[in-house]
């Protein structure tokens, strides 16, 4: 049987041979939430960018643009990191720069996975299918907080090992305690992800409706995968 492990951080990622493996990269809130709207709603590709100014060089080749810095979206952009202004631009066919505080930062890090798949609540039921499919060791990695772990991303990556536990043998204490979490909260995930320091920062930004939207389940069956510098699906 095939493994599935948890990495809480990026900063852990060293302790994991990634290269032999399925990435999963999730930022619940909201990067990798984002990224399935986007292309649940049309998007053609999309470019993770680690820094702002590779995103205004892109802008430059007709890419459009998206991101945060702080949460807020960033100054000239098309689109904030919001579920809900991706689901209300135009990206049918179109080519997406991106880049956030976490998400593409942890996506940047993992580019030497055998396959690097992007997941969240959104894709939940999908992403286990495409998994399952691939039937490889897997390796979920939390993109957490500025290099701390956060419990919104440990939660999803409980969830999804609870959602493989008849086809993939959980590996390691992480792949335990992420899901114990996750059958802990998941009655209530809002009350729970509620009480985080990430989704605190949100209501400052007024994006609560944006936490929401995120932590619904199955809401799209996209499951974004990286082939050579972009996304696609
Ligand atoms: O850190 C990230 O990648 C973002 O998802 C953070 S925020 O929700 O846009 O503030």
């Amino acid at each position: 049987m095939k493994t599935i492990e948890v990495c809480l951080t990026p900063e852990l990622l060293h302790q994991h041979s990634i290269v032999e493996k399925v990435a999963v990269v999730v930022d619940v809130l909201r990067a990798s939430s984002t990224m399935i709207t986007a292309f649940a709603h049309g998007l053609e590709r999309l470019m993770p960018v680690a820094y702002v100014e590779g995103c205004v060089a892109l802008q430059r080749l007709d890419y459009l643009s998206a991101g945060e810095r702080d949460g807020a979206k960033v100054e000239g952009f098309n689109f904030g990191n919001s579920p809900y202004d991706v689901m209300h631009g135009d990206l049918q066919g179109k080519s997406l720069a991106m880049t956030t505080t976490n998400g593409t930062l942890a996506i940047e890090k993992s580019k030497s996975a055998k396959k690097l798949l992007i997941g969240a609540f959104l894709n939940l039921s999908a992403l286990a299918d495409r998994i399952k499919e691939l039937n490889e060791d897997t390796l979920v990695l939390c993109a957490g907080w500025k290099g701390q772990m956060n419990l919104e991303d440990t939660l999803f990556a409980g969830a999804l090992v609870a959602q493989l536990t008849n086809d993939f043998k959980a590996k390691g204490d992480s792949a335990l305690a992420a899901r114990l979490l996750y059958e802990n909260a998941k009655n209530d995930l809002y009350g729970v992800i509620s009480q985080t320091s990430h989704a605190q920062r949100l209501k400052k930004l007024s994006a609560d409706d944006d936490m929401r939207f995120c932590l619904k389940k199955d809401e799209y069956h996209v499951v974004p995968f990286l082939e050579s510098e972009h996304l696609v699906v």
